[in-house]
């Protein structure tokens, strides 16, 4: 049985595959420690397999991406061109920035084994023999950790030449990052670890599993994806599916973080959770005399929700209504609700927080961290900004709630990567849920203009 930490027990609703082993008592990141928990067993099972399976594997398993899209693993995988000539590559996108979000580190600070014999794996899987860990610059310990650990596994033949004697080379590289949030971004990564500025790469034609790190096929997972194959072929793809619901399988790690009673890390069976559960039993409820207002449910590039909205899920006649405390906590049930699971960072907001707030610390994140190869997203996040510094400061009019969101929806859709919906969709649904308590924050006395250059000006 396995003991962790006084006060650091997983919650009973939790099912831990990723973090098995966090702050789990007499754990270290030794090598000898991870293989006599059966550490590289699979790795062993898998270099005795046909690549193919294994990404076979993975397909069944239903695994989606863990960094913020969803997006289905095996999938990815299948992208590579068939006809391929060039090398492969595998990245770790370890760039781990969204607000809210801290569960990747916790992997690498305390389980880089974990981590490495996922991606030895997923590179035999893909045929890649270069692999990349794009360490957030902001990470420096795990970056030495990760070193070490890539050392020890290379003295046991699990990393470099010939590993466990088949033939498979592959090498593992820690890259340190930037320090900028669209790094992450795929595209934005991989143009930084060829030593240029981050500018993201249009898509199509530049996915990076066609066209990737110097124009060659690349797999770029999440860390946490990366570790959930270790698992899947421990216990085969299928009954990996068996975990969590329909099309949304296996765990996930919830990083709750803001104004709940026990805020932290869950890893539970995605979608076996409701909201409620999780706001509620797992975190305790609210703060003593308070009430819970609006939930980020998927980091902050995610819609808000009110705690007091319904929404309408399906069509026709299997179409039910639910409320906020019901929703599922997985992809699909987080979309229909106009949000989504994201990199699964729950922030949680109650009744002492001001929406203007909110929103200002938003577009501060935003405007600081966009890269400014776009003109909607590099002008259109700095004059949020601006708006919204009007408005916690109490300069704002009530027209600036309408500029901000005519702002907001140009630049959302109309930029190279996600980031210009990744700012914009928060300042849309901000205003939309929230435009009466807004309203509130401004006043008609706050016009630059005089009120008769202002009607002549409208
Ligand atoms: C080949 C195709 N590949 C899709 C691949 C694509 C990528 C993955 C998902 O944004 C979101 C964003 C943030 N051929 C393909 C294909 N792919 N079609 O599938 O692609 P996509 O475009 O849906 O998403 P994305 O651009 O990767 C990611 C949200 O995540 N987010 C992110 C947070 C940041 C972190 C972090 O710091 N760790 O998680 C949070 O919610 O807003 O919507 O690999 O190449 N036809």
């Amino acid at each position: 049985e396995i003991k962790y930490l006084p006060g650091k027990e997983p919650h009973p609703a939790e099912h831990r595959l990723i973090f098995k082993n966090i702050d789990r008592e007499g754990w270290d990141t030794s090598i000898e420690t991870y293989m006599a928990d059966g550490g590289y067993d699979q790795l062993k099972k898998a270099v005795e397999m046909e690549p193919s399976a294994i990404t076979d594997e993975v397909k069944k398993s239903g695994l989606r991406g863990r960094g913020g899209a969803g997006f289905p693993t095996g999938v990815k995988w299948g992208f590579i061109p068939p006809n391929n000539t060039k090398p492969v590559y595998l990245i770790c996108n370890c760039d781990e920035s969204e607000p809210g979000t801290f569960k990747d580190r916790y992997i690498v600070h305390q389980d880089p084994h974990q981590l490495i014999e996922g991606m030895v794996i997923s590179a035999f899987a893909v045929g890649a023999h270069t692999a990349f860990i794009y360490m957030r610059e902001e990470f420096p310990a795990a970056a030495i950790i990760m070193e070490k650990a890539i050392e020890e596994a290379r003295a046991k033949g699990f990393v470099g030449k010939n590993i466990l004697g088949t033939g498979f080379d592959l090498e593992i590289w820690v890259h340190r990052g930037a320090a900028a949030y669209i790094c992450g971004e795929e595209t934005g990564l991989i143009e930084s670890l060829e030593g240029k500025r981050p500018y993201p790469r249009i898509k199509p034609p530049y996915f990076p599993a066609a066209l990737g790190l110097y124009m060659a096929p690349t797999i770029v997972n999440n860390v946490e994806s990366l570790c959930h194959v270790k698992h899947i072929l421990e216990m085969g793809g299928d009954e990996y599916a068996k975990l969590g619901v329909e099309r949304n399988t296996g765990t996930r790690i919830l990083c709750v973080s803001g104004d709940v009673k026990k805020p932290g890390y869950y890893e539970v069976q995605v979608g076996k959770i409701t909201m409620g559960e999780l706001l509620n039993d797992i975190c305790g409820g609210p703060k003593d005399g308070r009430k819970f207002k609006a939930v980020i449910p998927g980091g902050s590039s995610s819609k808000i929700l009110r705690c007091d909205e319904t929404f309408k899920l399906g069509r026709g006649d299997d179409a039910k209504e639910i409320s906020f405390w019901d929703i599922q906590m997985d992809f699909d049930t987080l979309a229909a609700c106009g949000s989504m699971a994201g990199s699964g960072g729950v922030i949680v907001l109650d009744d002492s927080r001001k929406m203007s707030w909110v929103l200002n610390n938003i577009n501060h994140f935003y405007a600081h961290e966009s890269c400014g190869q776009c003109t909607p997203c590099r002008e259109g996040n700095g004059w949020m900004k601006k708006i919204s510094d009007r408005l916690v400061t109490g300069k704002a009019n009530p027209e600036d709630i309408k500029t901000l969101e005519e702002v907001a929806y140009q630049i959302d859709g109309k930029t190279v990567c996600a980031f210009g919906e990744a700012s914009s969709w928060p300042v849309e649904a901000i205003i939309a849920k929230f435009r009466d308590e807004l309203l509130e924050d401004t006043s008609e006395d706050n016009h630059y203009l005089s009120k008769e250059q202002l009607q002549r000006e409208l």
